[in-house]
């Protein structure tokens, strides 16, 4: 990876090589922290703009709430922290990687050691290859669940629940697929090891509802531009053989953006080639990002 320069570590900045932490430190023992992944986009107008970060910041806080961790800064020094960290490592365009988690001191289940808070930026190119986003990629139905929400509860992104898609990711590349597909324990469609997924059949756009997904902030942001193109989005539950039979399939998230699915468990989906809605959402995608979109520069904050 591109390193940055600056890391901001409980409420200062730090040199990259310093941002340390002992070998003790509890969420490395226990997984029990959460993170965000955020990009920072160049824009139209010049300069650089940070895309969706009150809503990654506020997903940043629920995920602490609903593992009942507190973090010690308010929100707004944490959104300024991003834009600073951005800002002070001069990338006009990076990934921000905002992390909570709890620190040494005591070891044990019950320790309750500070909660310390990192961000640490930096360039991050196509997360599925530059020929994934552009051809599409191949998917394989995992032999792991997507966590039942009162094993680990999906809607927080927590460090934790990473050992579930890396379980999956590392199967399904192993067996020669680029990313790989969870079902939840009923067997339905959940989401990707990093990302949620959409499938269109006959002009009808389904994605499944969030039982047992991260409630991406991507998938959000395509719902809207599907809103805005008219097309009917279903939020319901999604089969595997579904998906076999789409026109056309995508993932979606921040650090995969909009990626076509040509593939699932060796089926071609539909004629194994991006479709055109796929293409459209991509370009909107990018077109909004980029702060090409005149009626969502909301979403974007100015670095
Ligand atoms: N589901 C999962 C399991 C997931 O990890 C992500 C993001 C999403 C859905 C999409 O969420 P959103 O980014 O809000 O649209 N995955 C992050 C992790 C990447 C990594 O490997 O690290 C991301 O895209 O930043």
């Amino acid at each position: 990876m591109e390193k940055g320069s600056w890391i901001w570590m409980d409420g200062g900045f730090v040199a990259w090589d310093e941002a340390k932490v002992h070998v003790l430190t509890h969420t490395l023992h226990y997984g029990m922290g959460v993170f965000e992944g955020i990009r920072c986009y160049s824009t139209e107008g010049g300069g650089s703009a940070i895309f969706r970060l009150d809503e990654h910041n506020r997903r940043l806080f629920d995920s602490a709430r609903i593992l009942g961790l507190k973090i010690p800064f308010p929100e707004e020094e944490i959104a300024e922290a991003c834009v600073e960290a951005v800002r002070r490592n001069g990338f006009a365009e990076c990934y921000l990687r905002p992390l909570v988690f709890l620190g040494d001191g005591e070891m044990g289940l019950a320790a309750d050691n500070r909660v310390r808070v990192a961000v640490a930026v930096w360039p991050w190119g196509a997360y599925l290859g530059e020929d994934g986003a552009k051809r599409g990629i191949t998917v394989k139905t995992s032999s792991f669940s997507r966590l039942h929400s009162n094993t680990l509860m999906s809607k927080a992104k927590s460090v934790g629940n990473y050992v579930n898609s890396i379980l999956a990711s590392h199967e399904a590349r192993s067996a020669g697929y680029e990313e790989a597909l969870l079902l939840d324990t009923e067997g339905f469609v959940a989401e990707g090891g990093g990302e949620n997924i959409f499938v269109m059949r006959d002009g009808i756009v389904k994605t499944p509802g969030t039982h047992s997904i991260l409630p991406g902030i991507t998938r959000a942001t395509v719902v809207s531009l599907l809103v805005d193109m008219g097309i009917e989005v279903r939020e319901e539950r999604v089969t595997r053989d579904e998906i076999y039979v789409a026109d056309e399939a995508f993932f979606t998230g921040t650090a995969a953006e909009i990626a076509p699915i040509r593939e699932l468990d060796n089926r071609t989906i539909g004629t194994g080639e991006p479709g055109e809605l796929t293409r459209e959402i991509q370009a909107r995608y990018l077109d909004l990002v980029h702060g090409r979109n005149e009626a969502r520069l909301s979403w974007l904050t100015p670095v």
